[in-house]
């Protein structure tokens, strides 16, 4: 496997100031070479540019739409660029709101050449909020929604095709603050979620083999990792930290499972904010589970 890091340093879509440091942090974290020593192939084809962040107050419910429009468009061309030349790429975000550019583009290359997605969506929030639903105007709070459909036109058609993706292509893992408007749209749009309840009741395994199922051969497998998924505990380098999220221990298993099914093709790594962490050790375990995704496994397993 041939890797490309994509830099898209902003906190444009994002509640607090600072996810647009993550890009370097975890290249200061190593994660090139922690790949490299999985025996892959790495390019760190460098940052992105964009607008500044000029920290202003939501517009029609949405905050920044311009400048998140504009990192959005730049990121999606990066990325399908990068699918096209038969590579795997990896955002180093940068907030969530990326989730747009960067999954538009793999559901186009997915359209392309009839594969089927799945996009894994591991984040202690849904993303599912809407202009009109959204109590803070944080975009970074409604890719999901903006890639099935729901949302601004610039943002919806960045990929060519609107939707970008379905519902039912998505499931949702470690999912434990959404809002009230917002839950009731989760529900009537039928997301499959496995959130902490499920996980704390059923455990990881159950959960991360449901999540998995029915993908094969012919699946792209996406994963959008919100470092706020894990816990703070182990994790508080996060704009939005919420308790009660996995430890290390039921996070390594998560990216054990999906490294076991041989179909992972493109990462997002988003919401690392170091302005807020400790000694860059957000950072640092956001990459010992990266090596655990891409394949790095405890003593007994081959
Ligand atoms: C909250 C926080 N649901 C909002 N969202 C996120 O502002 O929409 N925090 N994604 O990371
Ligand atoms: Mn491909
Ligand atoms: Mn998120
Ligand atoms: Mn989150």
């Amino acid at each position: 496997t041939r890797i490309s890091l994509i830099g898209a340093p902003t906190d444009i879509g994002a509640g607090s100031r600072g996810a647009s440091m993550g890009p370097e942090a975890l290249r200061v974290a190593q994660i090139a070479s922690a790949l490299e020593g999985r025996g892959l192939e790495v390019l760190d084809r460098g940052n992105l540019t964009g607008p500044n962040n000029p920290w202003l107050p939501p517009v029609d419910g949405y905050r920044h739409l311009a400048e998140v429009t504009a990192w959005n468009q730049s990121l999606h061309d990066a990325v399908y660029a990068e699918l096209q030349l038969g590579r795997l790429p990896i955002v180093l975000g940068g907030d969530h709101c990326l989730g747009i550019g960067s999954i538009s583009a793999v559901a186009r290359h997915c359209r392309d050449t009839g594969k089927k997605l799945r996009v894994l969506w591991l984040d202690a929030h849904a993303d599912f909020n809407t202009n009109t639903l959204t109590p803070s105007g944080n975009i970074h709070g409604m890719p999901v929604a903006c890639l099935c459909g729901h949302g601004p036109q610039q943002l919806i058609e960045i990929g060519g095709h609107v939707p970008a993706i379905s519902p039912k292509w998505v499931r949702q893992i470690g999912i434990r603050s959404v809002d009230e408007g917002e839950k009731r749209f989760v529900h009537e749009q039928d997301l499959e979620v496995f959130d902490m309840r499920y996980i704390d009741e059923m455990g990881m395994r159950a959960a991360m083999e449901l999540a998995l199922a029915l993908t094969d051969a012919n699946t792209h497998l996406h994963v959008s990792f919100d470092v706020d998924f894990l816990d703070p505990d182990i994790a508080p380098g996060v704009g939005t930290t919420v308790r009660g999220g996995p430890n290390y221990r039921e996070a390594q298993l998560c990216m054990e499972m999906i490294a076991d099914t041989g179909r992972l093709a493109s990462l997002d790594v988003m919401e690392l904010n170091p302005a807020l962490d400790e000694r860059n050790r957000t950072a640092l375990v956001a990459v010992d589970l990266i090596e655990s995704l891409f394949g790095k496994s405890t003593l007994m397993r081959k």
